[in-house]
């Protein structure tokens, strides 16, 4: 998502004691003046190239403190463009692809040059914070539908605070580490990062994914000036399987592996601002927060692992929350609520505006329901399920059903096996 947008950095970081940004560092900044913050600019530059480091930590020093620190997987980007991207992002701008993410528009050198966000960056420390717990979607019936990324505590906050432990410790082997910290808080290209420091490929659905972790994952970063061999960049395992594209109710698929957000159910109810257009308020679905569905049906989480990362479990205060609640809320309590969670980037007024538009499309698709169970013995599906032309009929791309829980389509089978893979299924290289 994109908080980096609304320009207040939560978890974000403006680099380390010795690249400006934390508390001490803008104190010292403000008493110093501009000027000052000239001469300290290039007395680090002076530094970098001055003082060599002697001593640095290793790749698989570091990999594990960010394990122990509570990270999933740790990998290693080289502190280049990575390939192709900057043409991909320019291409899809241009398509207007960002709808009115305008912010999106805003340095798209910035999102893929390492050496505009930190100066003399030589290597990317990539982390990944997995998030799928057993919590369903919706956590009950009766309430409507928040999508897994906004279940537990705001991953920018989460991932934020863990880089900045990493690199403390970072720091007690070089102290004079120069780093940058970022989580979907500054203008940078996460995916294009993740999948160069290993982390997975970019799936047609957008999503960087990992063979094991499937997609359930958030990303961060660190750049630094620390001399860190690449990982292996993965493979692309999309083979010729094309679920996503074809369970998006929305079409927001132009052609595999780009999305335009104009179409995309998660673009409206997070970053829109104001009245739906476009009878976007249906099409939102029983959706009130994120989209879930191009992930759901994705064979690679089949098996995807459920964290027990407390920060990730689901929030009572945001997932057992009725419509009619979160419709009445005042902008207090709403703040309050949302405090420490992803939901924050939803205005007070548009998440009513989502739960009205909720509100209306299950009273709509109940209305339907009950004329097709009148009119019909057929009672294999609900009239929810069965609302809109593509809309996801509860089964992954091999049919198998899944419950409310997603159970199935995790792959949790009977077997207990790990479902194959797109590749291994339908034999695509
Ligand atoms: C803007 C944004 C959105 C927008 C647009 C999504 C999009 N796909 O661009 C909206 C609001 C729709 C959105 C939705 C979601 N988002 Co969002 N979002 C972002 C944000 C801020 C920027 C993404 C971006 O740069 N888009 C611009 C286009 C150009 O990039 P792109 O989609 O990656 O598309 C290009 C690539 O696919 C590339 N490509 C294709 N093949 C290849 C091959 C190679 C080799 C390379 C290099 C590139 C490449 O070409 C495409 C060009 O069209 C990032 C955070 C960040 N700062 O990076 C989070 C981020 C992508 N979002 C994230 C999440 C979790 C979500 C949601 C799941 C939330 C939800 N449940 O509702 C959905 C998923 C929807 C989807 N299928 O993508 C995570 C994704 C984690 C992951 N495992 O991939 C991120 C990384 C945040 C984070 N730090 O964890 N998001
Ligand atoms: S998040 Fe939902 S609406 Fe957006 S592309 Fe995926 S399936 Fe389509
Ligand atoms: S559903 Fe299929 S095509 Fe889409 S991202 Fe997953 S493996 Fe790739």
């Amino acid at each position: 998502m994109g908080s980096e947008g609304c320009g207040v950095g939560k978890g974000s970081d403006g680099g380390n004691g010795s690249d400006g940004g934390n508390g001490r560092e803008a104190v010292r900044r403000k008493e110093a003046g501009l000027a000052a913050e000239k001469n300290v600019r290039r007395f680090r530059r002076q530094q970098t190239t001055v003082i060599p480091s002697t001593t640095e930590p290793s790749k698989e020093t570091i990999r594990a403190w960010g394990l122990e620190l509570g990270f999933d997987r740790v990998g290693f980007a080289p502190a280049a463009e990575p390939e192709g991207v900057q043409a991909k992002l320019k291409t899809w701008l241009g398509r207007g692809y960002h709808a009115n993410m305008g912010w999106m528009a805003r340095d798209p050198e910035r999102r893929t040059d390492p050496n505009l966000i930190l100066e003399g960056a030589r290597s990317v420390i990539v982390v990944a914070q997995q998030y799928l717990t057993s919590e369903p979607v919706p956590s009950r019936p009766e309430l409507p539908k928040v999508s897994r990324y906004a279940h537990g505590r705001d991953y920018h906050e989460v991932i934020g605070k863990r880089l900045h432990a990493l690199r403390e410790r970072i720091e007690t082997v070089r102290p004079t580490l120069r780093s940058r910290i970022a989580c979907d808080t500054s203008p940078i290209h996460d995916k294009a990062y993740g999948r160069a420091g290993g982390l997975g490929w970019i799936g047609k659905n957008t999503c960087l994914i990992d063979r094991e972790a499937g997609s359930w994952f958030f990303l961060g970063e660190m750049f630094t000036d620390l001399d860190l061999a690449p990982d292996v960049e993965v493979t692309d395992f999309c083979g010729s399987c094309r679920a996503c594209l074809d369970a998006c109710p929305t079409d927001a698929f132009p052609e595999p592996y780009v999305l335009d957000a104009n179409r995309c159910i998660a673009y409206w109810n997070i970053e829109h601002r104001g009245d739906f257009t476009d009878r976007w308020g249906e099409k939102i679905q029983d959706w009130l927060v994120g989209c879930d569905i191009c992930q759901e049906v994705c064979p690679w989480n089949r098996k995807a692992p459920e964290t027990q990362d407390p920060d990730m479990q689901a929030n009572e205060q945001i997932v057992g929350v009725t419509l009619d609640q979160w419709s009445s809320m005042e902008p207090q309590e709403y703040r309050a609520r949302i405090r420490h969670s992803a939901i924050s980037r939803v205005k007070p007024a548009d998440m009513k505006r989502n739960a009205a538009a909720v509100s209306l499309n299950k009273a709509a698709a109940g209305a339907r329901s009950t004329i097709q169970g009148s009119a019909s013995t057929d009672t294999a599906g609900t009239g929810e399920a069965r609302q809109g032309t593509k809309e996801r009929d509860g089964r992954g791309p091999d049919g198998r059903g899944q419950d409310a829980r997603g159970q199935d389509a995790r792959g949790q089978d009977s077997t207990g096996q790990r479902a194959a893979g797109p590749d291994e299924e339908e034999g695509a290289s």
